[in-house]
């Protein structure tokens, strides 16, 4: 059966990047590997959502505030903008979240699109049965989507060569990897994409 898939790029900003507020060490690596994607993704004309981590100064989150974590990614500011060399086309749905200043919420199933249409509204609205997840970080909000995603009835395509973790504890990301592979979601790469670079068409409803 052929299902209507959407890539979903996670996170890619310049807070969770080497020199950032919660840098992922080698963050900044996926970028290459998630414009090859976004390009395959574009070509075939299948939508692509990109999403912020967009946090209020103030908010639960924080270390200061009873948190886990360092201030990063404040709305509007240059920590929370995408990574520089990342090539989003013009069409990319962006997707917000962790506004709330009363909670964590790092699944993307609680982001909204800048008029607030909730990520699944919108996924039902185009009728995507598939999605490929990569980005940042895979230990954290990789994880909480694609659980998330493979609970509601989705497909889930892991980009192997498009995630990177925190790992606040070693080996947290291989963990989280084998776990959302139990779950369901399956491994790919970009050499396993049937893609139209490569000979063949993604083929797609
Ligand atoms: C994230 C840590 C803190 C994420 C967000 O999006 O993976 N991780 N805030
Ligand atoms: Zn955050």
């Amino acid at each position: 059966m052929k299902l209507k898939k959407a890539l979903l790029v996670v996170d890619v900003q310049n807070d969770f990047c080497p020199d950032g507020a919660l840098a992922i060490p080698e963050g900044d690596k996926v970028v290459p590997l998630l414009n090859k994607y976004i390009k395959i993704f574009a070509k075939n004309k299948l939508p692509i959502f990109a999403s912020r981590d967009w946090h209020p100064v103030k908010t639960k989150h924080f270390k200061d505030f009873g948190g886990s974590w360092p201030v990063h990614c404040i709305q509007n500011t240059k920590g929370a903008a995408f990574h520089p060399k990342l090539k989003l086309p013009k069409e990319t749905i962006l997707l917000y979240k962790g506004m709330d200043p009363g909670k964590d919420s790092y699944s993307c199933f609680q982001a909204e699109d800048q008029r607030g249409m909730s990520f699944s509204s919108i996924l039902k609205l185009f009728a995507i049965k598939e999605l490929y997840i990569g980005g940042l970080a895979t230990d954290y909000c990789v994880r909480f989507s694609t659980h998330d995603a493979l609970k509601r009835g989705f497909k889930v395509k892991l980009l192997m060569d498009g995630i990177k973790g925190v790992n606040l504890k070693p080996g947290d990301s291989q963990k989280a990897i084998r776990e959302m592979v139990e779950s369901g979601a399956k491994k790919t790469t970009l050499k396993d994409m049937p893609i139209d670079i490569y000979g063949k068409k993604l083929q797609c409803r």
